[in-house]
């Protein structure tokens, strides 16, 4: 219970000492053993660096002299701060609300807004609705930096050739039996000059500039090398590339594809392909052979980001697709919104039609988790189960999985 948040630090921060005294006491009693404890913020941005473990938990008032909880926010956002946050205050519901939304605009990760005074049971029902099955150590050493990057073709090419950008895996998990079915690999730029730059920086630069296909096999070559290495112990686990519908245009594409992972000694089933659409394509005859080429070899086809963008009605028609994968965005906004539901289920429906497994891409929390298998996902994907880690962390994460599987028994994982 509540395993990610105690194997770590917590920060409370308050300008009343007494507030300190009694929420520290509380987060004790729930199991927490490392409280960093700071009145203002500026205090908690001087503490911060030095706690052990790192703070992966914190707790916020917002209306403080100086550097108040908006403030906080702010930095904690600037310094790429990865642990969760919970704004804590005296405020009116209204005013709270507002400060959540601003922090999730910064791309923090605001998991609960709750009035002061702060209750034992409503911290437990916020932690534990958030708490993944992932310790923190699984999860990203960084994080999307708020501002635009500029990066040049050269750059990104003079990357691939240092080898500074890398794979990283975020497994998906099968909703009923919870066995690992595969790993998807999504690029990761962590040491670039400018410091982490992330795909949806760099993918479209490559896919402007002609340099898509380079990126591409150099994951798949740098991934072919990780599957190596989890063979070597045992691990055998389909693997899924992102591919954009760019690549496909590129008639040798399937065969270079095809020759790197039976050179590497693996078979075509052992892959998948997320087929990616980001922007309208004119030809899409020659896609069209490609992605079946892979189908006809054993290569199993996914169409990605349901719901957005270019994936579409004609591509479900044309394509032998085995796996549809619903966009985050529609798995987070069918928590409120009725009519996203109703696409959600139907989109469902479809797949199932057509005989497709379908993911539910984002799967946050375990609300998600039991509203997605109830409306009939077949896997899950999302922070709820694992957020994307480096190639490394993998047989650890593994191992991690098949020990706390048991607590997802039942519908619902119970944590
Ligand atoms: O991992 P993150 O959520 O930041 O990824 C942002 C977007 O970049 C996603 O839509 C993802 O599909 C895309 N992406 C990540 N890695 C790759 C890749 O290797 N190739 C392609 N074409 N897209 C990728
Ligand atoms: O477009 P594509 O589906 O390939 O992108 C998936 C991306 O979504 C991953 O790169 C990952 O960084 C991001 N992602 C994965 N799980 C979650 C999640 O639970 N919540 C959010 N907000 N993003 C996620
Ligand atoms: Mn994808």
């Amino acid at each position: 219970m509540l395993k990610r948040y105690l194997q770590n630090s917590v920060l409370v921060v308050d300008d009343d000492h007494i507030t300190l005294q009694i929420t520290s006491i509380m987060l004790k009693r729930l199991g927490f053993a490392n409280v960093y404890t700071a009145e203002g913020g500026k205090r908690a941005l001087e503490l911060l660096p030095t706690t052990s473990p790192p703070v992966n938990l914190l707790i916020t008032d917002l209306h403080m002299p100086g550097t108040d909880g908006l403030a906080l926010l702010r930095h904690f956002d600037e310094i790429g701060f990865q642990g969760d946050i919970i704004l804590f205050s005296g405020m009116d519901e209204q005013t709270l609300k507002m400060a959540m939304s601003l922090g999730k605009a910064r791309s923090l990760s605001i998991i609960g807004a709750l009035s002061k005074p702060l209750r034992e049971g409503e911290l437990l029902n916020t932690l534990s609705n958030h708490v993944s099955p992932a310790p923190c150590t699984f999860g990203p050493c960084f994080r999307k930096p708020p501002s635009e990057q500029v990066i040049t073709p050269n750059m990104l090419v003079d990357g691939i050739e240092k080898g500074e950008l890398q794979p990283w895996f975020q497994p998906k998990v099968d909703m009923v039996n919870h066995t690992i079915t595969g790993l998807e690999v999504l690029a990761r730029w962590p040491k670039s000059t400018l410091g982490p730059i992330f795909p949806d920086t760099f993918i479209p630069i490559a896919e402007k500039h002609g340099l898509i296909d380079e990126l591409t096999f150099y994951l798949v070559k740098k991934t072919l090398d990780f599957k190596k290495q989890w063979q070597s112990k045992g691990l055998n686990i389909s693997i899924a590339f992102n591919v954009s519908m760019d690549s496909c245009l590129n008639h040798k594409f399937s065969t270079l594809f095809e020759l790197m992972v039976t050179n590497a000694g693996f078979k075509a089933s052992d892959f998948q392909l997320e087929i990616t659409e980001s922007r309208l394509m004119s030809d899409i005859v020659t896609p069209l052979e490609v992605l079946l080429r892979l189908h006809m070899h054993g290569v199993k086809l996914s169409i990605d980001d349901f719901g957005t963008g270019h994936s579409n009605l004609n591509q479900l028609r044309d394509l032998p697709f085995d796996e549809l994968k619903l966009d985050k965005s529609y798995v987070q906004t069918s928590k409120e919104c009725e009519r996203a539901k109703i696409i959600l289920k139907t989109s469902i429906k479809m797949a199932e039609k057509l005989g497709m497994s379908i993911v539910a891409e984002g799967v946050e929390t375990r609300e998600d988790w039991q509203r997605m298998l109830e409306m009939g996902c077949h896997q899950a994907q999302g922070y709820f189960i694992a957020k994307p880690m480096p190639g490394e962390d993998i047989p650890d994460w593994i191992e991690y999985w098949q020990k706390i599987r048991p607590l997802f028994r039942g519908s619902t994982p119970y944590l």
